[in-house]
């Protein structure tokens, strides 16, 4: 039987569960289901990483030992979790001691291969990223501390022993993994972003602390901790059996391994994609058959975090959406892979337009009609002109289409547009039932057969997108099945199974509305309460409770906002410049090196931190906007003349250079 194992980050529980977390594990969830309904012998794995400073940190705060303290944390990620009825077959927690063991087993295999070694590591480290940084990467504060570019916290200076993984020894063979296959990272956009990265160098990996002790020891030295990303990637491998006898050991691991799907917050690609398959390399095992990188839902356009405290809150969504809705709005709303802005308002509106005028209405109306025409009792296609028997054939044919469509898109893990393809199918029919006006048909005795072919068809698309949208709806789509009298565990079955015109004769079930409509001023007023906003004044809140003010007239102030005056403008100088050579710089992942025309007599040299997010070569003739009076400093050993600008987008800040649409000359003054 052909395998398929999917997996979501395990979670930090550094923070409460909140819709970042169970919108992966929605995605993992309803990939689970649907391969479980084509046959696929599936296993889904979700769980909780544990470990790390900032979890010992929390505890000693909180005023708990810590292992009491992450129960309570878990405990709060099961229970968010309980009602959307996840299907995942095991839960991995970082501090269960079949994961030690087989870490353990993880870091043996890489050292008796040789990749492992002790020396001494100097950095600057933030404990919410668990990563260094460089001088030349960060940024000083006003009082000269280095900060954290992600947290905008103070960076802690730490110099100890450490073991160190030979990641840099890894290069060729993970850019060959990349370049062999296109599928490992996905989407493709993902995929260029890493290469770039890792054609740049690599530096070996620190993977040991000293002044940790919340973690996995590491084998034979028990002075040092293990990373928090060794121990957290290798619960992937560690929860299906490597290395330990968990589910049957051994034998499962070789069954499920290498996972089909591993999904990822795009925030942790690097992990994924360079660390991860370096260290399975190095263990002599084989790496992931594809790491899906999704995007970020923001919350007024920046990520939604608990750092930043803005994450939407999964008490108000339970309160206010049933779990199908978030599920369905999670899947439509987000093109997998993109950002999406979270909105109440924008949730409210799909779900109104999509399951309640859509579904629900189709579903019910429907229902209703087979129960007052027909005694409840589902009616033979009937015989019919040939203009009407055109339509539903349209329509049937429109439910072939549309499952193949949704199997395609799901196949490739689209999901919004395979669920565009159902939903098509839903407004094919409802324009069919509304032409036809059953209704009218329903007053004539001699329009009994139309009538019946009219309900026939209504109900067999009904059927179809009943089974077609268990793993996107499985409450709903179980809920119409049993008003459709399918009592026969249809949900069980692919889609590809069913034959049109099989529910002739079936004596169908109460009915009973699926999705009511939602009153969209009501419920976001009472969300507006519910997170300390006054209703009236805003349309827009942001996440952090803050309610943003509605515009203000153009003479009024903002709040917050420190104005400078057109003098204090005036003294920076902006000028036009033009990039004539950039390149890497060697050991510095993220600096690009650049000669920019100003129109000066020499072009200057200016770096920038831009490595991750631009292949230099593609730079070569661009028109940027620098910053030309900018005191020269030095990075990495190399003087800057300047400063290239760039919107800085999302958390993360990922940097998307300033420029123009029309030509402009180098040196032009912007002002
Ligand atoms: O990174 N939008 O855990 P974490 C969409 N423990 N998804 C989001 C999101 C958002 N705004 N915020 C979080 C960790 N996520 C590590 C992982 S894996 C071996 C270790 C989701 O609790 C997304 O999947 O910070 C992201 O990658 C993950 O939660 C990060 O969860």
């Amino acid at each position: 039987m052909n395998k398929f194992y999917v997996t979501t980050p395990i979670y930090y529980v550094n923070s409460r569960p909140h819709l970042g977390h169970l919108y992966t594990t929605i995605i993992a969830d309803t990939v689970a289901r649907y391969k479980r309904q084509r046959g696929l012998d599936t296993f889904f794995l979700t769980g909780t990483d544990e470990h790390g400073v900032n979890i010992e940190r929390a505890a000693e705060k909180a005023g708990l030992p810590v292992k009491q303290h992450v129960d309570g944390i878990v405990d709060e990620f099961k229970t968010a979790f309980a009602p959307y009825g996840f299907t995942n077959d095991h839960w991995v927690r970082t501090t269960d001691d079949y994961h030690k063991k087989a870490v353990y087993e993880l870091w043996k295999r890489a050292e008796a291969n040789g990749h492992i070694y002790k020396g001494k590591y100097e950095g600057w480290y933030c404990g919410n990223c668990n990563e260094f940084y460089s001088e030349s990467e960060v940024e000083k504060n006003g009082e000269g501390t280095l900060i954290c570019p992600t947290h905008d916290r103070p960076l802690e200076l730490i110099a100890e022993e450490s073991y160190f993984f030979k990641l840099s020894a890894f290069q060729d063979r993970l850019m060959e993994l990349y370049e062999k296959d296109p599928n490992f990272i996905r989407p493709e956009a993902r995929r260029n972003e890493v290469m770039s990265f890792v054609r740049g160098g690599l530096n070996d990996l620190s993977i040991s602390r000293i002044s940790v002790n919340w973690g996995i020891q590491v084998p034979g030295d028990p002075d040092h901790t293990i990373y928090v990303w060794f121990d957290a990637l290798s619960n992937y491998i560690t929860a299906i059996g490597f290395g330990n006898d968990q589910f049957g050991g051994e034998e499962h691991f070789r069954k499920y391994w290498p996972a089909d799907l591993q999904l990822v917050g795009k925030d942790i690609l690097r992990f994924h994609t360079v660390y991860w398959p370096a260290f399975l390399m190095a263990a002599g095992l084989p790496v992931p058959k594809t790491v899906f990188a999704h995007g970020m839902w923001l919350s007024g356009g920046r990520k939604m975090s608990k750092t930043l405290g803005n994450v939407i809150n999964l008490a108000t969504l339970r309160k206010h959406f049933s779990t199908d809705s978030v599920r369905y709005f999670c899947l439509r709303e987000m093109v997998f892979g993109h950002d999406g802005d979270f909105t109440y308002e924008a949730m409210l509106d799909r779900v109104n337009a999509d399951l309640a005028s859509g579904l629900g209405n189709l579903a019910s109306r429907t229902l209703t009609m087979v129960r007052n025409y027909f005694d409840g009792e589902v009616p033979e296609a009937g015989s019919a002109d040939g203009e009407l028997r055109a339509r539903a054939s349209e329509v049937r044919d429109g439910v072939a289409h549309a499952l193949a469509d949704f199997e395609r898109e799901f196949e490739i893990y689209s999901f919004s547009r395979g669920l565009e393809a159902a939903w098509a199918a839903i407004a094919r029919v409802d324009k069919f039932i509304s032409d036809a006006k059953p209704w009218d048909l329903a007053k004539n005795p001699d329009q009994r057969e139309p009538l019946k072919l009219v309900l026939h068809t209504a109900v067999e698309t009904l059927r179809h997108l009943a089974v077609l949208l268990v793993p996107v709806l499985p409450e709903s789509t179980q809920a119409i099945q049993e008003q459709l009298g399918q009592t026969n565990q249809i949900s069980r079955i692919a889609p590809s199974q069913l034959k049109w015109g099989e529910s002739a004769g079936t004596k169908i079930g109460e009915v009973k509305p699926i999705f009511p409509r939602l009153d969209k001023k009501q419920i976001m007023d009472e969300i507006k309460t519910e997170e300390g906003a006054q209703p009236e004044k805003s349309e827009t809140i942001e996440k952090t409770g803050e309610v943003k003010p509605a515009p203000a007239a153009a003479t009024e102030v903002a709040p917050g906002v420190a104005f400078i005056n057109i003098e204090d403008f005036a003294k920076v100088e902006l000028r036009v410049g033009e990039i004539k050579t950039a390149e890497r710089v060697p050991k510095a992942d993220k600096l690009l090196r650049f000669t920019i025309d100003l129109g000066e007599a020499e072009p200057r040299q200016i770096l920038a931190g831009i490595a991750q997010y631009y292949e230099p070569e593609k730079l070569i003739g661009r028109k940027v906007i620098i910053v030309a009076n900018l005191a020269p400093r030095k990075l990495r050993g190399f003087d800057s003349q300047g400063m290239v600008l760039a919107a800085s987008i999302g958390e993360e800040g990922r940097p998307v250079l300033a420029g123009f649409l029309e030509d402009v000359p180098n040196g032009a003054k912007i002002r």
